[in-house]
């Protein structure tokens, strides 16, 4: 996160750090959130491992402790949408599924450190002021050991889409965030796949993921968002079948 800073923790419960498992420790690569106890949300991008070889943590702040309220999870399954596509860097439908391998018979605990946060089935308008949290890359290390946050703001996609910004890339399976008066504040490299939240009536809301964008904190280029609502019932579905007693 470009322009962020330290969360509290218990800011954002359903931040996951998504991690690769290697022969001793296990390395951050990518944020997701989680939506349900056994599942988590994430980039399509993010995954190009197979379930093996990744692990989601909850509940976490400092990525290089040992931390007392983790709660760690294998993954059973992945499921990438079918019309996820790279195109020259840019990522159309960038959005996967993951669903944790359950442990004595239950995934995530509810604690005050790990939460679900809701999906919305509305519109939030542009201009909304909205968290983006993550451990990725900042404007002086390629990757931040705390988890940091900062608010950005919904950008309309006639706004996003104008020649000096993404020039017609932007389609609906997307929108931008950012503060085009202080384009500093932005999301970056290894914070993929994490939310971008938004409130109504105190709840906190799944309104974005982590996508692309050009480079990090540049002027006329915000950070570009998977929008969540477009995934509504493409997510519904997945985990209902997913979830069917006759596997
Ligand atoms: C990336 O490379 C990346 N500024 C993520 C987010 C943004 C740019 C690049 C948005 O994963």
């Amino acid at each position: 996160i470009y322009g962020g800073a330290k969360t509290k923790a218990g800011k954002h419960p359903w931040m996951v750090s998504l991690q690769k498992k290697t022969s001793r420790r296990s390395r951050h690569f990518c944020g997701g959130v989680l939506i349900k106890p056994c599942w988590v949300l994430t980039a399509g991008h993010c995954i190009e491992h197979s379930a093996e070889y990744l692990q989601v943590v909850l509940g976490k702040q400092d990525l290089k402790k040992r931390e007392p309220h983790e709660q760690i999870f294998d993954v059973e399954k992945t499921i990438v949408h079918n019309k996820y596509k790279d195109k020259d860097g840019v990522q159309y439908n960038d959005i996967a599924l993951l669903k944790l391998k359950p442990v004595d018979g239950h995934c995530a605990v509810e604690t005050k450190y790990v939460k679900t946060v809701c999906l919305p089935n509305f519109l939030f308008p542009v201009g909304t002021d909205c968290f983006i949290s993550g451990w990725g890359a900042t404007e002086t290390d390629g990757e931040s050991r705390q988890l940091l946050d900062a608010n950005v703001k919904l950008i309309s996609q006639r706004q996003c889409n104008a020649r000096k910004a993404y020039d017609h890339t932007l389609d609906e399976s997307m929108f931008c965030a950012g503060n085009l008066r202080r384009p500093g504040v932005d999301s970056c490299q290894g914070d993929s796949g994490g939310p971008l939240t938004c409130v109504q009536n105190g709840s906190y809301y799944v309104y974005g993921l982590v996508s692309w964008g050009d480079q990090c904190g540049l002027k006329n280029k915000p950070g570009v968002y998977t929008q969540v609502t477009t995934f509504l019932s493409w997510i519904k579905s997945k985990i209902r079948y997913e979830s069917r007693s006759l596997h």
